[in-house]
């Protein structure tokens, strides 16, 4: 049982003023697996305070600072690989291939990129008729979900401490723990006091605290669109700036050329990592006309390569959903999507054999319509839409027929096509034939899908404010 009933606050694991407790359940045994606490409004507000008082200094400190604050974040973070990788395991039910490929070096890819982007950085330049100071944007409120428990909060934590801003981080209720070891991780660190406070609690109690408290300057926040709305709508009390990393409906574009294996291969890779569980997961596959019917065979005969179950069991791909919560949302959609498409593979209930868990089975449906809920809709789940269309134009309609923009993939060999429809998805991240990730790739959506971008020198910019001073002195 992992228990950790305190928060971090300036420098110190400090004890909550509340007696609630979080249980965190580990999906895969519906067993709880630790307790945090659900911290209070005073624990919040003392965090503020112990970030306000580091501000002054914290905000001045030198870009070689910051960079060897990072680097031993780094060191801390890969001495404690096995225990990372296990952790996430536990709390989201990733498979233990999958925390250590995918988790694990996403949350550390954050940190190292941060010290690259930092070291070719400028934070004065000289523009003509006046300079230009990039400046920490103040106190910055971290809320973050439990789909990627290191990824978000690694991107959001390295950026800040790029920019010199102090953070109150407060992660998903559900996935705690990973970020409980980041936050021991500072602690070793050597981060002045202040300048990184996690507090646990609920997202009403915090999360709401966070957008709506007066000395917090700034609120970076990934998870669901109707929180992200709740918090805009708090941060506008007062006049905070917000960023949003929201969900998403992503196309996966398959051009005629395509290799249609390969092209079967990535549309079920986007459902059974992280459970779909992802959001800027591929979950709506345009294909032509013409190809429909060997996708769909190629769908059937590569799925059982992708075995649903126990997370800890070697050759298991997908694991079981986050909660119980999350599992009903998905039947749901699962349901919907018997009334309105026609069932390829999967479908409701649980997967033979797996009683306990909330497991689910990886799901296609065929004969889609666009405007079917079941492709316009987040399900967050380990299912996908298979549409047709007639031309390449019809693919980019239908593509960006939706009020999502965070992601768009295109698989094909004509590099004409290639880039003709990367460049007409409006989305904010494009990936051509599975291309792999580069950490300073601006992350973040177009429409409904967010505001702001994340990763690498453009997160830096997110806690910065700019300043224009007009006859500085030059010496
Ligand atoms: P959210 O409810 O959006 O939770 C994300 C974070 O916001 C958590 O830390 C949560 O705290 C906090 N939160 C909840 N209510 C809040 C409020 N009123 N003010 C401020 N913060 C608040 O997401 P979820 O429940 O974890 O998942 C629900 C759906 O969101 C999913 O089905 C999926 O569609 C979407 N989702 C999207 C993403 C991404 S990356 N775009 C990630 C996760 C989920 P608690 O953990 O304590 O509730």
């Amino acid at each position: 049982m992992r228990n950790q009933l305190k928060h971090y606050i300036n420098g110190e694991w400090t004890e909550s003023t509340g007696s609630e407790v979080i249980e965190v359940i580990n999906p895969a045994t519906e067993e709880v697996m630790g307790k945090i606490s659900s911290g209070t409004e005073e624990d919040l507000d003392k965090a503020v305070k112990a970030a306000r008082a580091a501000f002054p200094a914290f905000s001045r400190s030198t870009k070689e600072q910051r960079i060897e604050w990072l680097e031993k974040i780094v060191q801390g973070y890969e001495a404690r690989k096995e225990e990372l990788i296990e952790v996430m395991t536990d709390e989201l039910g990733a498979p233990l291939s999958v925390s250590e490929e995918v988790h694990y070096p996403m949350g550390l890819g954050h940190f190292k990129q941060a010290i690259d982007s930092l070291s070719d950085f400028s934070f004065t330049e000289e523009r003509g008729g006046h300079t230009l100071l990039k400046e920490s944007i103040g106190v910055s409120g971290l809320i973050t979900p439990w789909n990627f428990p290191t990824n978000q909060l690694s991107t959001k934590i390295a950026s800040a401490i790029a920019a010199g801003s102090p953070v109150i981080l407060k992660p998903a209720s559900k996935t705690p723990f990973a970020a409980i070891i980041v936050a021991e991780i500072i602690d070793e660190a050597g981060l002045p006091a202040g300048a990184f406070n996690l507090v646990n609690g609920s997202g009403s109690v915090i999360g709401n605290g966070i957008s709506s408290h007066p000395d917090i300057d700034f609120v970076s926040f990934t998870g669901s669109g109707g929180v992200g709305e709740t918090i805009m709508q708090k941060a506008a009390e007062t006049k905070k700036k917000v960023a949003l990393e929201l969900g998403g409906k992503s196309p996966v574009v398959v051009l005629d050329d395509a290799n249609v294996e390969e092209a079967a291969k990535t549309a079920i890779s986007h459902i059974t990592k992280n459970t779909g569980q992802v959001c800027s997961a591929g979950t709506r596959v345009l294909i032509p006309e013409s190809m429909k019917e060997e996708f769909e065979q190629k769908v059937v005969e590569f799925l059982p390569n992708y075995p649903v179950g126990d997370p800890r069991k070697e050759g298991v791909a997908t694991g079981p959903l986050v909660s119980e919560d999350q599992w009903e949302t998905v039947q749901s959609y699962i349901e919907k999507g018997e009334n309105e498409a026609k069932l390829l593979v999967g479908g409701a209930g649980k997967p033979e054999g797996l009683p306990t868990g909330y497991y689910a089975k990886p799901t296609f449906f065929t004969d889609v319509s666009n405007d079917s809920v079941i492709a316009q809709e987040e399900i967050f789940g380990p299912v996908s839409v298979i549409i047709t269309y007639s031309d390449v134009e019809d693919a980019i309609e239908k593509a960006n027929d939706t009020k999502y923009g965070l992601a768009g993939y295109v698989v094909g060999q004509d590099p004409v096509q290639l880039s003709y429809v990367a460049s007409s998805i409006r989305a904010g991240r494009i990936v051509v034939n599975n291309a792999e990730t580069d950490f300073n790739g601006p992350f973040g959506g177009y429409k409904e899908s967010g505001i702001g971008r994340e990763w690498g020198d453009f997160g830096i910019e997110e806690y910065l404010e700019v300043k224009s001073v007009h006859g500085m002195p030059t010496s």
